[in-house]
């Protein structure tokens, strides 16, 4: 249970005269729950540590990288030799050589690949190199997916299908949304409607293969297919933004997963390790678009950090030689997610759990979610009583309904376990 948070509580009140929300990233400061964020001091296995002492099982996994779970020693012993050589050069290295050939060996459908260092871009750049390789200018995306906070994909999400992308920011002009266009998940028709009013324009159509910024939200059978499809048709490049999915669905990612082939990826989490590391690769003709060896510019004065590296190439190589973790976070997350289905029913709620794999959330709704529309039925008073409650007893859900859960390799049987004990007293409270 959590004792004081008086630490946490001294720490924000000093973090918000001198950082923005106090924080370096919104959804941190838990504003969607109405309480003091807890500042973390450390963290280990599955579970982290606040400046107060309390702790936690973690489901948010640094959003995603901590797939092996927090401090695990090979990443960590990797990261500590490689500083010792110094922290980074502005100059190429071995590292970034064996991390390009182990991705592009290893994922069929990447053939060249560009080290960034944060996923936002590494769907900039993808975004850039669509746009080169096509001579195109038009980009498709979806309402209630997120892309990182360049300004094209910062659109509103309206309601349904958007011609031409209205600002969902300030500071960021008409100029740079207007050829964003905005579709539906799930839905094919709106994107056939799209393609149509923008025949011949359209570089790319950029996707999460499961959607979890609206939470999570799975791709219904042949949607992904019939985006190949279409992209097919219309000579568009397909763009799978695999920042989440990514090295954690499977090893290939959504790609592998579902099968379905697209022509760039984007990468970030997974790939660091917790390091800032982003990616973008795909087919050689569009990569090769980019600079120096092409006229799509993109640079980075830390990309492909040789500490950055190290962290990344030793969480996938030992992701690619013990694959097993894949169907063990499947079945651990059938476990959790669904058991907390059968817990909900059993109680008369009608909430909606989906999951895919390791990633799941609970929709405080009773209608099916099955795109942002039907996510946005979600009751967010409810989920915020619910994450305060489950917090106090020290499980630390992502601090929004519109987030993901996150298993990791770490999470064990018995963890699990008592994260369904807790849910079952939050929801008979
Ligand atoms: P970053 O720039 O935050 O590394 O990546 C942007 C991004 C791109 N694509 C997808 C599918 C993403 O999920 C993200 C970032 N995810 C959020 C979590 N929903 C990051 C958490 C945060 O913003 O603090």
């Amino acid at each position: 249970m959590t004792k004081s948070v008086a630490l946490s509580e001294a720490l924000f009140e000093r973090a918000v005269k001198r950082i923005p929300g106090g924080v370096n990233s919104p959804v941190r400061a838990y504003g969607a729950i109405g309480e003091s964020p807890r500042f973390i001091d450390r963290a280990d296995g599955c579970y982290i540590y606040d400046v107060d002492g309390n702790r936690y099982i973690d489901y948010i996994d640094s959003w995603g990288p901590m797939i092996l779970g927090h401090n695990f020693p090979a990443i960590r012993e990797s990261v500590v030799k490689a500083c010792e050589k110094g922290l980074s050069f502005g100059c190429a290295t071995e590292i970034e050589v064996e991390m390009a050939e182990f991705i592009c060996v290893h994922i069929p459908h990447i053939e060249m690949i560009r080290m960034v260092n944060s996923g936002t871009e590494a769907v900039m750049s993808a975004v850039r190199a669509a746009r080169g390789y096509t001579g195109r200018n038009k980009i498709i995306k979806f309402a209630g997916c997120y892309h990182g906070h360049s300004d094209a994909m910062l659109v509103s999400a309206g309601s349904g299908v958007m011609t031409s992308g209205v600002p969902d920011s300030a500071g960021v002009p008409a100029g740079c949304t207007q050829d964003t266009m905005t579709a539906v998940y799930n839905d094919l028709d709106s994107v056939r409607l799209l393609m149509e009013q923008a025949k011949g324009e359209v570089a790319a159509v950029i996707v999460e293969p499961v959607g979890a910024n609206m939470g999570v939200v799975p791709p219904a059978k042949g949607f992904l297919e019939g985006l190949r499809g279409l992209c097919d048709k219309e000579q568009a490049v397909l763009i799978f933004d695999e920042v989440i999915t990514g090295f954690r669905l499977a090893f290939g990612g959504a790609a592998e997963y579902f099968d379905v082939k697209p022509d760039l990826v984007t990468y970030g989490k997974i790939i660091g390790a917790g390091m800032p590391v982003g990616a973008y690769g795909g087919r050689r003709e569009i990569m090769e678009m980019v600079s120096p060896v092409g006229k799509v510019y993109q640079a980075g004065t830390l990309s492909g950090n040789p500490i950055a590296m190290a962290a990344g190439l030793t969480q996938l190589k030992y992701l690619h030689s013990h694959q097993e973790i894949y169907k063990d976070l499947a079945e651990k997350g059938q476990k959790l997610y669904g058991s907390m289905e059968r817990m909900l029913r059993e109680r008369g709620f009608g909430y909606q759990v989906n999951h895919i794999s390791s990633l799941g959330c609970v929709f405080f709704t009773d209608t099916a979610v099955t795109d942002y529309q039907s996510a946005k039925t979600s009751d967010t008073a409810a989920f915020a009583e619910y994450f305060k409650a489950m917090l106090g007893m020290g499980i630390h859900l992502a601090p929004s309904q519109f987030e993901a859960m996150f298993l990791s390799a770490a999470h064990t049987d018995e963890v699990i376990s008592e994260t369904l004990e807790a849910a079952g007293k939050c929801l008979d409270a």
